[in-house]
């Protein structure tokens, strides 16, 4: 994997804005079909087990299919700007939900209670096929990343307004924060569906890593607030506070904020007046 891909293939501050709200960024049919038509046979055989924190060149040798997969100009560009260069593989898994499986899998987060606000792993899912919505696409909820949960513990929630459930064609990339609340659907079509995930570990402060001409767009504003239907009213602005965190780290910008939310809750003047 380059350590430099193009300026052209990184993500703008718009994408990394629509990341840091809804927690997600899906990229529509951006592998070509060459490797999608040979991604089935290589996820039937199974993809060689990388041991946590293996860096790319231990996991997926030069050559390999993975290898292929996350080099591709628009991948790297995307996974450059959002964990930097020379991440670590934390895990992979190929996830096969087999024709009228039968069952979904609970609603989850691939974590524990993460208290870091200013670093994130992120997953990387592909799929090979075109995913219709009765083969059971990942559900994911959009702006569900920052709230902070543990693992399976929203698993007895079982539909949320606002949330989505994954239908794309094949060869789409999406990328998810690792708190986003998501999940695997039940299968009910004739077709077997395929999943490769990968989830990567930063190694380098995530700051200023896309292609920031556009960093002064009010579009990076908007796309920052974003509410989502499932938000209550009171506490979805602690969205905006959680947002307002994230966007500050990647930005450097302590003074970046949304509507003054989190400058309030930040100020803790030192300043002390002499005694009289
Ligand atoms: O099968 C899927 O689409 C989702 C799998 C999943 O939730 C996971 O890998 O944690």
């Amino acid at each position: 994997m380059t350590d430099h891909p193009d300026v052209k293939h990184l993500l703008t501050s718009v994408q990394m804005a629509h990341f840091v709200s809804h927690g997600a960024l899906r990229m529509d049919g951006v592998v070509p079909a060459s490797l999608n038509e040979r991604a089935i046979a290589v996820f039937d055989e199974g993809v060689p087990r990388a041991y946590a924190g293996a860096t790319v060149d231990e996991a997926y040798p030069a050559g390999s299919f993975v290898r292929e997969l996350i080099d591709l100009p628009a991948v790297a560009g995307a996974i450059h700007s959002l964990v930097g260069p020379a991440p670590l593989v934390d895990h992979h898994a190929v996830h096969i939900r087999q024709a009228h499986n039968g069952s979904a899998q609970p609603l989850h987060a691939d974590a524990i209670i993460d208290t870091r606000d200013d670093a994130f792993d992120v997953q990387l899912m592909y799929y090979p096929q075109d995913v219709t919505l009765d083969m059971g696409g990942t559900l994911s909820v959009p702006g569900s990343h920052l709230r902070r949960i543990n693992e399976s513990d929203t698993g007895r929630y079982q539909n949320l307004r606002g949330q989505t459930r994954l239908v794309c064609p094949a060869g789409t990339v999406q990328f998810l924060h690792h708190g986003i609340w998501h999940g695997g659907r039940r299968n009910d079509s004739d077709i077997t569906r395929y999943m490769f995930k990968i989830r990567f570990n930063p190694t380098v402060r995530q700051r200023l890593l896309w292609n920031t001409e556009d960093l002064r767009d009010p579009a990076v504003g908007e796309e920052l607030r974003t509410r989502f239907p499932w938000y209550e009213n009171a506490s979805g602005r602690i969205e905006f506070v959680n947002r307002t965190r994230l966007w500050r780290a990647l930005t450097g910008d302590p003074a970046f904020d949304l509507d003054y939310w989190t400058t309030r809750v930040d100020n803790r003047p030192q300043r002390v007046l002499p005694t009289v």
